[in-house]
């Protein structure tokens, strides 16, 4: 964007004349957030742009590559320094003269409710709009929720505010929230543009006091209810959703000034909020997770122009989707036509049922299963930028597949496995390449669940660190760095509290008691229905393989009972439904094992399941980290958060323990030792020294 800046107002925002068009611009990097001087500089800005008279017009841009993508969260939680943005944005509503803001790249947050501000909106084709603050446990705070519904209707509104989600400029420009998409010079554009509103002294209300969009759903209370309702079924245990709905309804049937005071009072309750708190600490937590500690600042990641992924099973299916979704061509390798056309079939039924639920087009998806080509041999892998091996859990099959990877994969190609529990440096050492090798770790469905551990080896090299990463989040996923150790970071965890939650069966509890502690604590599902959903047999062979026994859940395994896929295990399932029934025999076994191991059982309360389940969790993940083997304790949050349940609105297990406080999990972790005898249970190293110090995790600094 070619700015010719004729003054600052301030060091991050400037303004300039293009003949009687006052252009001022916003230059924050890397997002242009709505730092305190941001807006101290825009009301400053737009009030001298008011009051000059040689100005007909104003145009609001950005600097950089996206136009103000929110308020600054770095300030939430600190005393609000005036002026405060709705303030901002009511001078700016104020003014009479067209004033018409230019958006390229995100347009998000107060950034969208500042263009709400202004009288016209012109957007670069690419651009995005949206009001994303529920995803971080809060609402629209500076008049979005009764700017947004004036002008694109409630119903509109109301999917994007409780959603969070961004409109693509086109859709935007359908629904009225743009008045102009722009291919090219967007400055340029929007000076035109804002010129050809003065030549033809067009005028239009401000926001504030349009309300045809809203006839419909004011002459309808009953169909909002309706709308809202839809809306909230996903807001399990969130209540930043309902406060959303409230606020929009609000619009319909509140003053404007009144609705913009209750709007404010009600972001301010939120922000407070311990579910906000958590949520904007996983915002950032998240960012931080990708960036591997020690890696050069300027080390490049490779362009993936090219993948191929060993083994059509379930995982491998799920991962060449994930490719072919983002764009990138891909080819599945089996051993057998029989296993290749399987896998192949499961990926177009997959993709076709989403073009079915309306989640695509149809020519879509079979754009999308045109970029996956299948092969039978390893020799396919030939001209791949990146080979991922999913093939059977087991350390001989991986490091023979790795042994021919390395003759047939090209030079410079990045090699991964994406093992869940397997040592990454062992796998590497059977090439001549192991600086190439690195592990991508997906959870199933691997097309749908967000998180992917990048396991660094000990020989992996810097940039093919950095290509697992930056091909991560190519094809949409949060990607997490870790070390090498059995079952990583997330993998580690559950074993030690898949112990637990077995030991509680023995002592006196139920599989419903145990997963309805974890449910009621905002898990989508406790550790017996999820062992049930992913068959009890895999984690029977990873304890055999192991040489360990879970007394209850082997028991099930011998008597056939494996889960879902065999309509028994901990829970009944009765044909063609996945919802667990209590089964007697079950209880009947876990009772007579008991007495059989001489364990007098008693009731455990949902508390101490919930401490039991989750404290050695936190414990183990100490010990991750004195290990070295996650950076920071985020990483860990972020890893529970998008691969296995954990509530975000309970910010992961590590925030969470800081919420309880360390004291009071080194003392429970003491008594559970003592009442098991389990001296794995005692507190680690570094959660003793941090109760201690009467210090939290997150005191601890990146490591
Ligand atoms: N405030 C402060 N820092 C921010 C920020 C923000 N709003 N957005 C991004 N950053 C930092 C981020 O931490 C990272 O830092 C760097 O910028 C690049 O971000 C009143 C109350 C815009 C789509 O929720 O969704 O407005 O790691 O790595 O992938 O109603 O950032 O480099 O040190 O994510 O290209 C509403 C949040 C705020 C949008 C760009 N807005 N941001 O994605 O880069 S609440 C949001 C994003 C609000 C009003 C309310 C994304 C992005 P670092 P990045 P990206």
């Amino acid at each position: 964007m070619n700015i010719d800046v004729e003054d600052g107002v301030n060091d991050f925002v400037k303004q300039r004349r293009d003949g009687s068009v006052a252009v001022i611009v916003v230059d924050n990097p890397p997002v242009n957030a709505l730092r305190h001087e941001v807006r101290a500089g825009l009301l400053e800005a737009f009030s001298a742009a008011r009051d000059d008279a040689a100005v007909s017009a104003i145009v609001l841009t950005c600097a950089g590559r996206t136009f103000v993508a929110g308020a600054d969260i770095t300030e939430f939680g600190k005393p609000p320094k005036p002026p405060i943005l709705s303030e901002v944005i009511s001078a700016i509503e104020a003014i009479e003269k067209p004033t018409v803001a230019a958006i390229h790249g995100t347009a998000l947050g107060g950034g969208l409710e500042l263009a709400l501000g202004c009288r016209y909106r012109v957007a670069a084709a690419g651009a995005k709009l949206g009001l994303p603050e529920v995803k971080l446990g809060l609402m629209p705070g500076a008049g979005g929720t009764q700017r947004l519904p004036r002008l694109i209707g409630a119903e509109k509104a109301l999917g994007m505010i409780v959603s969070g989600d961004p409109l693509p400029a086109q859709a935007a420009f359908e629904a009225g929230l743009v008045d102009e998409i722009v291919e090219g010079d967007l400055s340029a554009a929007a000076i035109a543009f804002a010129r050809k509103l003065v030549a033809e002294k067009r005028t239009r209300a401000p926001v504030r006091d349009m309300s045809e969009k809203l006839a419909d759903l004011r002459a309808n209370p009953a169909k909002f209810d309706e709308l809202a309702a839809a809306q909230l079924k996903r807001a399990r245990g969130l209540a930043a959703p309902a406060a959303c709905v409230e606020a929009v309804r609000w619009s319909l049937d509140v003053p404007f000034d009144e609705a913009l005071k209750r709007e404010r009072a009600k972001f301010v309750e939120l922000l407070g909020s311990d579910q906000s708190k958590a949520q904007r600490h996983v915002f950032f937590a998240e960012r931080e997770a990708a960036k591997a500690p020690g890696l050069p600042k300027d080390v490049k990641a490779r362009e993936i122009k090219s993948a191929a992924v060993i083994g059509a099973g379930t995982m491998g299916g799920g991962i060449a989707m994930c490719f072919a979704s983002a764009g990138i061509p891909v080819t599945v390798i089996e051993t057998s036509q029989e296993a290749l056309d399987r896998g192949l079939a499961t990926i177009a039924k997959n993709y076709r049922n989403t073009a079915a639920r309306g989640g695509m087009t149809a020519e879509e998806a079979d754009r999308r299963i045109g970029r996956i080509a299948g092969a039978l041999t390893l020799e396919a892998v030939k001209d791949a930028d990146l080979v991922i091996e999913a093939v059977f859990e087991e350390m001989d099959l991986k490091r023979r597949v790795f042994a021919d990877l390395d003759r047939f994969a090209k030079p410079d190609a990045v090699l991964a496995t994406n093992t869940s529990y397997l040592d990454v440096n062992a796998i590497a050492q059977t090439t001549q390449r192991p600086g190439s090798v690195v592990g991508m770790h997906f959870f199933s469905p691997a097309n749908v669940m967000k998180l992917l551990e990048v396991v660094r080896g000990a020989k992996t090299a810097p940039d093919v660190l950095a290509t697992a990463v930056d091909v991560g989040r190519k094809i949409g996923k949060v990607p997490a760095v870790v070390g090498v150790c059995h079952g990583f970071v997330g993998n580690r965890m559950l074993r030690v509290r898949g112990i637990e939650a077995e030991r509680l069966l023995l002592e006196g509890a139920l599989p419903q008691d145990v997963d309805g502690a974890l449910t009621g604590f905002g898990f989508p599902m406790g550790p017996f229905a999820m062992g049930d959903l992913a068959g009890l047999d895999v984690g029977w062979r990873v304890r055999k393989a192991e040489g360990r026994r879970a007394e209850i859940a082997d028991q099930l395994c011998e008597m056939g009972r494996f889960g879902q896929k065999t309509g028994k295990g901990f829970y009944l399932y009765e044909a063609g439904s996945r919802t667990p029934k209590p089964d007697e025999e079950v209880e009947r076994l876990i009772v007579e094992t008991s007495a059989r191991l001489g364990v007098k059982r008693h009731p455990i309360g949902k508390e101490e399941i919930l401490e039991r389940l989750l404290y050695p969790m936190i414990n183990e993940g100490a010990r991750i980290l004195d290990e070295k083997i996650a950076a920071r304790p985020g990483d860990i949050d972020v890893i529970w958060i998008y691969g296995y349940g954990w509530p975000v609105w309970r910010g992961g297990p590590m925030f969470y323990a800081d919420q309880v406080g360390l004291a009071q999990v080194r003392d429970r972790l003491v008594q559970f030792a003592e009442k098991t005898g389990d001296q794995t249970l005692m507190p680690a190293p570094l959660l003793a020294r941090l109760a201690a110090e009467g210090r939290g995790f997150g005191s601890l600094a990146a490591k």
